[in-house]
């Protein structure tokens, strides 16, 4: 962890992680079934709100311009190291897309800008062994996907939601946006991503949450 990381320790915090782990242990919302998602929109056991709700644990780091860098690394043909005016020298596209949250919570059309997975991949170019992507936020907080679930075109490194800078109390400076997968996969205060050959699951993963974490296929956890 970096010097600059708010390291997730607390009472209350302990308590909220408590709480989401006895979800995990009960199955709590499950509906045990699944939806094909080019024909529901709304997946299995998902509720509609128009509103953002916040989820994290609790800790909101302040992440300036100045303190801002993004590191790009592990088994790549470049490294990068960025700042954000480095960041944001990067092609920039807008894109539309869904959200949805394992606490049961999705909300349509998404309005974003930012950088797209794919033009990072263009960038970096991650040697052929590599098979995961780990991303590690301002808080602490981890979290881990697959090389094809990153390589997609509606992932993106975001910085705007409906034409306004990403609060901090939603991740900002940058905060990753995976769409097809659960919330959770989408770290806040994004800091570093990482390739890998080898799996790390991050910090739900490791306290009951799915490693893929589908909403189509309910893969809440496991
Ligand atoms: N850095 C960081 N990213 C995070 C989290 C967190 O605690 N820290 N929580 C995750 C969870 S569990 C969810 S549901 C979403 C919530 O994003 P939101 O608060 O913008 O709705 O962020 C995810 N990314
Ligand atoms: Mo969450």
């Amino acid at each position: 962890m970096a010097d600059d990381d708010i390291p997730i320790t607390g009472a209350v915090r302990d308590k909220l992680i408590e709480r989401k782990q006895d979800w995990a242990r009960e199955g709590r919302l499950l509906t045990g079934t699944s939806a094909d998602p080019t024909r529901e929109r709304l997946p299995p056991g998902q509720r509609l709100v128009r509103d953002w709700p916040v989820l994290d644990l609790g800790a909101q780091p302040q992440v300036t311009e100045q303190k801002f860098r993004l590191d790009v690394d592990g088994a790549v043909e470049n490294r990068l190291s960025l700042n954000l005016s480095e960041f944001m020298a990067l092609p920039q596209t807008e894109s539309v897309s869904d959200m949805h949250c394992v606490t049961q919570w999705s909300r349509y059309d998404n309005h974003w800008k930012g950088v797209a997975a794919r033009d990072l991949l263009a960038v970096v170019q991650p040697k052929p062994e590599v098979k995961h992507v780990i991303f590690t936020a301002y808080d602490g907080y981890t979290t881990n996907i697959r090389l094809e679930q990153f390589d997609q075109p509606d992932v993106f490194l975001v910085h705007q939601w409906e034409g306004q800078p990403i609060s901090r109390e939603h991740g900002g400076p940058v905060r990753m946006l995976v769409p097809r997968l659960y919330l959770w996969k989408s770290a806040k205060w994004l800091r570093r991503i990482h390739f890998t050959i080898s799996d790390h699951p991050g910090f739900w993963e490791v306290r009951g949450y799915h490693n893929n974490g589908d909403p189509w296929l309910e893969e809440r956890y496991g």
